[in-house]
């Protein structure tokens, strides 16, 4: 569960100690909206995803992801009326549903994400995507995890210091989700199986009317490229990477970010460029606040309005890790088609 200053919760909740959440230095950034459910809520949506388990082969099944919006219309009422609601505000900046059950019983966490697509931890999968459904069709990536449709967010040995979300003593830099691709998400769901103490999410929005507005119009302009990162495979002939984005766009009271910390470039002989992206990584880090997720807490992270990344910490690699299970949502799938290979696919690429 989250508990940050600006949280705003949509019915009367008493908060738990599960997770915790920090401000940054201004009092009107973080629009993270909770939904706490009843413990009777949360077992029947646990069930309901248990009962979806029996029937599909699994969480990427198409049959189960063509089903999953009508599957969730018995998901409780509260949760539906409160998604909803967060689809609508195109403000916000997270949307959590808290309370959720895990198991005791949960497996250990896995040593690396191809193990960790198991029957046990397979109901988690399934709600996931049951409750994404309430907010749009969950895609996944051929050039990822295996082109899963649910993927695994846990820490991997050897990859502490790298700059994908396996690492753990190196900060997960802010990052729009796929920033490199027009097919990226709109929503990505993250649903916390195990926590590990107090490893925070990272959040951070921008805000055009601080910024210079000589800055704003470049960053509005097609003069910066953003290349993938290293959890996709990405053929060495993608064209990813190579076409020039712009960096903001949308509305000045509902800007829309496109940029990865770590993955985005403006050219050296375009100084102009240059100093506008400095600027608004200036601008993010200033306006980045921490969200803790804790076991039972999923959380949709709205990919337009906001860039997210992830605290170092110190991983144990003995079972008991930080787990999360993942999915991207797109609003409009029509939009990913010209990139996934048949109609009722949900793999991108
Ligand atoms: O671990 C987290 O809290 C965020 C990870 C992340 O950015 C991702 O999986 O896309
Ligand atoms: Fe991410």
């Amino acid at each position: 569960m989250v508990s940050h200053v600006d949280v705003f919760e949509d019915r009367d909740t008493e908060d738990s100690t599960s997770s915790s959440g920090r401000s940054g230095p201004s009092a009107d950034r973080g629009r993270v909206v909770r939904h706490l459910l009843t413990p009777d809520e949360a077992a029947g949506a646990f069930t309901l995803a248990k009962t979806c388990a029996e029937a599909y082969p699994n969480a990427h099944d198409e049959g189960f992801l063509a089903d999953a919006p009508v599957l969730a219309h018995d998901l409780p009422s509260s949760v539906r009326r409160a998604a909803n609601a967060a689809r609508l505000d195109d403000r916000k900046h997270a949307f959590v549903v808290s309370g959720n059950t895990v198991e005791p019983w949960l497996e250990p966490t896995p040593a690396v994400w191809r193990d960790a697509d198991t029957v046990a931890s397979g109901p988690y999968g399934f709600l996931l995507v049951l409750y994404a459904a309430l907010l749009g069709d969950p895609i996944g990536w051929g050039t990822q995890q295996d082109g899963r449709i649910v993927t695994d967010v846990l820490p991997v040995r050897g990859l502490e210091h790298s700059l994908v979300s396996a690492s753990s003593e190196r900060e997960l830099g802010w990052h729009t989700e796929d920033a490199f691709s027009e097919n990226r998400a709109d929503h990505v769901g993250l649903f916390c199986l195990r926590d590990r103490g107090d490893i925070p999410t990272t959040l951070s929005c921008a805000d055009p009317a601080s910024l210079p507005q000589d800055v704003v119009r470049v960053l509005a302009q097609k003069r910066f490229t953003i290349h993938p990162d290293p959890s996709h495979s990405a053929p060495a002939d993608s064209a990813h990477g190579r076409e020039k984005v712009a960096l903001l766009s949308g509305p000045g009271d509902a800007p829309v970010l496109r940029i990865d910390r770590d993955f985005t470039v403006a050219d050296e002989d375009d100084p102009e460029a240059v100093r506008a992206m400095d600027a608004l990584i200036e601008h993010l880090d200033g306006n980045t606040y921490e969200v803790v997720l804790g076991a039972g807490d999923v959380c949709f992270i709205d990919n337009r309005n906001v860039v997210h990344g992830r605290r170092p910490f110190r991983a144990s690699f003995d079972g008991k890790d930080r787990w999360l299970k993942r999915v991207n949502v797109v609003t409009d799938l029509r939009r990913t088609r010209a990139e996934r290979p048949t109609a009722t696919s949900r793999v991108v690429g």
